[in-house]
C-alpha cells in the first residue's frame, strides 16, 4: 500500500510521518521546493515537539519521501490550507489546486481524503472538480451508480503543540460520500489511530469540525465579554470564573487578549458564510473576540498615561502559551499597535523567538529578556501565559502598573 499526502504543513507532515512510522510507504507532495528538500534530508521546516525525530526516522527507514510532483498511490490525503478571503468567505483555491495536481495520476479504486477544515459542501465540490478532470473515472455523488473512486472528509482535530500525541489518540470523524467511502477511509485511519473512527456523512463531518472550533470561540467570547463587564464593575474576572466553575454544570473558558491561531478565529466564519441569517451567536462571538485586542490597547494607553516617560513591556507575542507561532496572534497585533501609537517606549519579550518578526523590524521596539524588561519597564502587559511569565511573583511586579490579560497575577 502506498499513501500520498498533499500539503506538508502543520497537519500533513506529522500525518505523513506517523503513517510512514507504521511501515507504510508515504509520498508527501508540496509546492515548496524548500519544504521538499528539507524533508528529504530528514529535517523539518515547522516547529512541533518531537516531529523532527519522527520525520528523521521515517526518512531514514526509506518509508517517507517528499516530492513536488504527485505520483500514483492507493490513497491521497489532502491537507492544504483553507483560509478565508477579505469578506470572510472560505478560499477553496488550495483544495482546487490539489485536485488539479492529483487528477492525472488517479486510478480506479483510489481513496481520496480531504483533511483540510472545510465549509459544508466542500467534499462534494472536490468530487465534482475531480470528476470534471477525469470523466473516465466514476466519483461518488456525481450521479454514478457504482463509483470506482472513494472520497471522504476526515477533518484533522489535533492541537498545535500536541500534534503527534493527538494524531494517534484522538477519535476521528470519518465523513464518507457513501458508506463504502467510510469503510475504506476507516481501514486507512485504523493503521495509525488508536482512538475510535466514527462513520458519518461528509457534510456532517465538515460541520462537526466547524462546530468544535465555534464552540470554543463562543465560550471564549463569553469569557472575554465577562472580563470587560468585570472591569466595569470592579470584580476580578479570574476569581469570578473560578467560583462559577465550581458549579458542577458550568465550565467557562479563559478570557485573553483575543483569539489567535488559524483555526478558532477562522472556522466560525465558514458557518456564518453558509447560514448568514441564522448564525447569530457565532457571528457575534467572532466580533467580540476580534474586538478584544482594541480593548486591551485602550487599557494599556490608560495605564501609560500615569507616567511621564512610559516604558511598556509586552510579555509574549505568540498566539498562545509555550509555542513560537506568531501567525494571527492578538499579542503581536497589540504590540504592533502600541509601537505605532508612539505612546511610549515599547519592549517585547518573547522567549520562544530569537529575532523580531517582519512587522516589528526597524520600528521603535526592542526584543529584550524578561529580566531586562522587569528592570526597565513601568507598564507590564501580560499577553501570553508562557511558562517563564507564570513563574513571576508579586515581588517581581509590584512596582509596575500591570495590564494582565491572562490572569497570571489575579490576587484572591
Ligand atoms: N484561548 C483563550 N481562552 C481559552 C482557550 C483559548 O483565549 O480558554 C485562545 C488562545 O490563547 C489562542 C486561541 O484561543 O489564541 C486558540 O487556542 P487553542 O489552544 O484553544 O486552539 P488552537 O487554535 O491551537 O487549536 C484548535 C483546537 N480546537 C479545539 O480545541 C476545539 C484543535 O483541536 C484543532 O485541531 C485546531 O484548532 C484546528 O486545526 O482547527
Amino acid at each position: 500500500k502506498k499513501v500520498s499526502v498533499i500539503g506538508l504543513g502543520y497537519i500533513g507532515l506529522p500525518t505523513a510521518a506517523v503513517i510512514a512510522s507504521r511501515g507504510i510507504e508515504v509520498i508527501g507532495v508540496d509546492v515548496s521546493q524548500k519544504a521538499v528538500d528539507t524533508i528529504n534530508q530528514g529535517k523539518v521546516h515547522i516547529v512541533e515537539p518531537d516531529l523532527d525525530m519522527v520525520v528523521q526516522a521515517a526518512v531514514t527507514m526509506g518509508k517517507l519521501r517528499a516530492s513536488m510532483t504527485p505520483e500514483p498511490a492507493d490513497a491521497f490525503m489532502i491537507a492544504v490550507p483553507t483560509p478565508f478571503k477579505e469578506n470572510h468567505q472560505p478560499d477553496l483555491s488550495y483544495i482546487e489546486k490539489a485536485a488539479e495536481a492529483i487528477a492525472p495520476v488517479l486510478e480506479k479504486g483510489n481513496l481520496i481524503i480531504l483533511e483540510s477544515t472545510s465549509p459544508v459542501g466542500a467534499t462534494e465540490k472536490l468530487a465534482g472538480w475531480l470528476q470534471a478532470l477525469r470523466p473516465d473515472l466514476y466519483f461518488p455523488d456525481q450521479g454514478n451508480a457504482e463509483p470506482n473512486i472513494h472520497v471522504a472528509h476526515c477533518p484533522e482535530r489535533v492541537l498545535p503543540g500536541r500534534v503527534l500525541e493527538e494524531l494517534v489518540s484522538n477519535d476521528r470523524i470519518i465523513g464518507g460520500l457513501t458508506p463504502k467511502c467510510c469503510d475504506k477511509a476507516i481501514e486507512l485511519y485504523k493503521t495509525f489511530v488508536r482512538g475510535e473512527c466514527i462513520p458519518t456523512t461528509a457534510r456532517t463531518a465538515e460541520m462537526a469540525k466547524l462546530t468544535e472550533n465555534s464552540f470554543r470561540d463562543v465560550n471564549i467570547a463569553f469569557a472575554n465579554e465577562l472580563s470587560i463587564i468585570c472591569d466595569e464593575l470592579k470584580i476580578d474576572v479570574w476569581e469570578l470564573i473560578a467560583l462559577a466553575n465550581r458549579h458542577p454544570r458550568v465550565n467557562i473558558l479563559k478570557p485573553g487578549p483575543g483569539v489567535g491561531g488559524h483555526c478558532i478565529a477562522v472556522d466560525p466564519w465558514f458557518i456564518v458564510d453558509s447560514a448568514p441569517e441564522s448564525a447569530r451567536i457565532i457571528r457575534t462571538a467572532r466580533e467580540i473576540n476580534d474586538h478584544k485586542p482594541e480593548y486591551v490597547i485602550s487599557r494599556v494607553k490608560a495605564a501609560a498615561d500615569e507616567f511621564k516617560r512610559p516604558v511598556i513591556a509586552c510579555l509574549g507575542l505568540a498566539f498562545k502559551a509555550d509555542i513560537d507561532d506568531l501567525r494571527e496572534s492578538p499579542a503581536l497585533d497589540i504590540t504592533a499597535d502600541l509601537v505605532e501609537s508612539g505612546i511610549g517606549e515599547v519592549l517585547a519579550v518573547e522567549p520562544n523567538i530569537h529575532s523580531l518578526p517582519e512587522c516589528l523590524k526597524d520600528k521603535n521596539v526592542r526584543l529584550v529578556s524578561l529580566h531586562q524588561a522587569l528592570e526597565e519597564a513601568n507598564v507590564l502587559v501580560v499577553l501570553v501565559d508562557h511558562k517563564p511569565f507564570k513563574a513571576l511573583t508579586n515581588n517581581d511586579i509590584n512596582t509596575k502598573v500591570v495590564v494582565d490579560t491572562r490572569g497570571l497575577f489575579s490576587r484572591f
